[in-house]
């Protein structure tokens, strides 16, 4: 049995082995990953997910809206699990570390854990939580926002993706529709790891990414409508171009948030109706992403964006429909456990940078109802949400051993 102080050292090549071999779960011809939530692709990893931790000796549960708790006992029943959780879902043109580096680096830990028999305090927990993405089914986080009281189960259920499938039919269909409602499953604290998705540790040449909050994020959605014409027939004059609306709409959304920096604006989807290249588009649909790590600031981003698009439809003689569907306030972590991480990442000579995420995580919504921090790996470029998306190996090892460091380190002070 190690002595608790021991430094217990995680098998970089197994963590590598299984991000590998867990990418061909919907592997795309470009090496990244195609695994939208709850399609065929996340089943295999789920299930691949379920068996891994179980032939651990872990107790996996999974929730009503997929939510999965692999936990192994430790020498305290009394005490909540520490949860190390992220997401296994990815974008349409995904890659390789987004979401799936923060559950595989739980699983090496948990791996790490079990090879060399220690007993924790409290229970050690993964979490791969459900649509962490968006990209499927709207909002994102969605179902660490149903555990975190954001969203309902029958809200989350209803979701629909541009196919009109619903999110709870999709769920039963591939067998991830659990019977305990979600939040049955409690823990007392969540470390995240994930890949930074930007440009910073590599830039500075850091390995790990202390991180202290995520900026505040809303999404909305807008439909433009004017009228199908014959492109050939009709007059410049005469048109009703809900495409140009769509245009210029897009270049003050991208305006907004050149004069709010560091804030963002973006505009990710669209669909152009009839999309015929010989009709002068009726309807446009599109969605907006705006972000700021200043709620005031985000407020007055949303203010210019809301007031300049009515001036745009009218004068282009345009309809204007436009609603938020979502949004998810700026969110500062728990000093503790961000202590935690720090001290994990000394612990291994790791560099380190304290910062903030500029992309959302499941982590924003769990840290409302339990102690939360993240921590990130750098990344090639800092390119993400990208086939092309690349982390190196000695980096993934680096991060997963400051998580394994970090809960160690939590677990350690509870009893101290
Ligand atoms: O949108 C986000 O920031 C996250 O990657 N889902
Ligand atoms: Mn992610
Ligand atoms: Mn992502």
């Amino acid at each position: 049995m190690p002595k608790p102080q021991q430094n217990l050292t995680i098998n970089a090549k197994r963590l590598w082995d299984s991000l590998m071999e867990t990418a061909e779960f919907g592997k795309t011809a470009k090496g990244g990953i195609k695994r939208l939530t709850l399609s065929d692709e996340d089943k295999r990893v789920r299930d691949w997910f379920r068996s891994a931790c179980e032939s651990l000796g872990c107790a996996v549960t999974v929730d009503s809206c997929g939510n999965m708790f692999a936990v192994r006992p430790g020498k305290r029943a009394d005490l909540l699990p520490v949860a190390m959780g992220s997401h296994l879902d990815t974008q349409p043109t995904g890659g390789k570390f987004d979401g799936v580096l923060g559950v595989l680096s739980g699983l090496e830990a948990m791996r790490t854990l079990h090879e060399t028999g220690y007993e924790t305090n409290a229970p050690v927990m993964i979490v791969n939580w459900t649509n962490e993405e968006g990209s499927r089914f709207a909002p994102a986080m969605l179902a660490s926002g149903v555990y975190s009281g954001v969203f309902t189960e029958e809200f989350a259920w209803s979701r629909e993706d541009r196919d009109g499938k619903a999110f709870g039919a999709e769920l039963e269909r591939i067998g991830y529709k659990g019977s305990i409602p979600v939040g049955t499953q409690k823990f007392q604290a969540m470390f995240e790891l994930h890949i930074e998705q930007g440009p910073i540790l590599e830039a500075e040449g850091k390995m790990i990414g202390v991180v202290t909050g995520v900026q505040g994020m809303r999404w909305y959605e807008v439909t433009v409508r004017g009228q199908e014409s014959h492109t050939g027939a009709t007059p410049m004059g005469l048109r009703k171009n809900a495409l140009l609306g769509a245009a210029r709409m897009i270049e003050a959304i991208h305006q907004v948030g050149m004069r709010h920096l560091p804030g963002v604006a973006s505009v990710g989807l669209i669909e152009n109706r009839p999309n015929s290249r010989n009709v002068v588009p009726g309807e446009v649909f599109f969605t907006v992403d705006l972000r700021h790590p200043d709620e005031a600031v985000l407020d007055q981003m949303v203010k210019e964006y809301q007031g300049a698009l009515p001036k745009i439809a009218s004068e282009l003689n345009l309809e204007l429909e436009e609603k938020q569907i979502w949004k998810s306030p700026a969110v500062n972590f728990a000093p503790d456990l961000i202590a935690c991480v720090k001290l994990g990442a000394e612990k291994s000579g790791y560099s380190y940078r304290v910062m903030a995420s500029g992309a959302g995580h499941d982590a924003c919504y769990v840290a409302r109802v339990a102690p939360t921090t993240m921590l990130f790996s750098p990344c090639l470029g800092g390119l993400s949400h990208n086939e092309a998306e690349s982390v190196k190996p000695e980096e993934c090892a680096a991060s997963a051993q400051v998580l394994l460091n970090a809960v160690l380190e939590y677990d350690r002070r509870l009893i101290a």
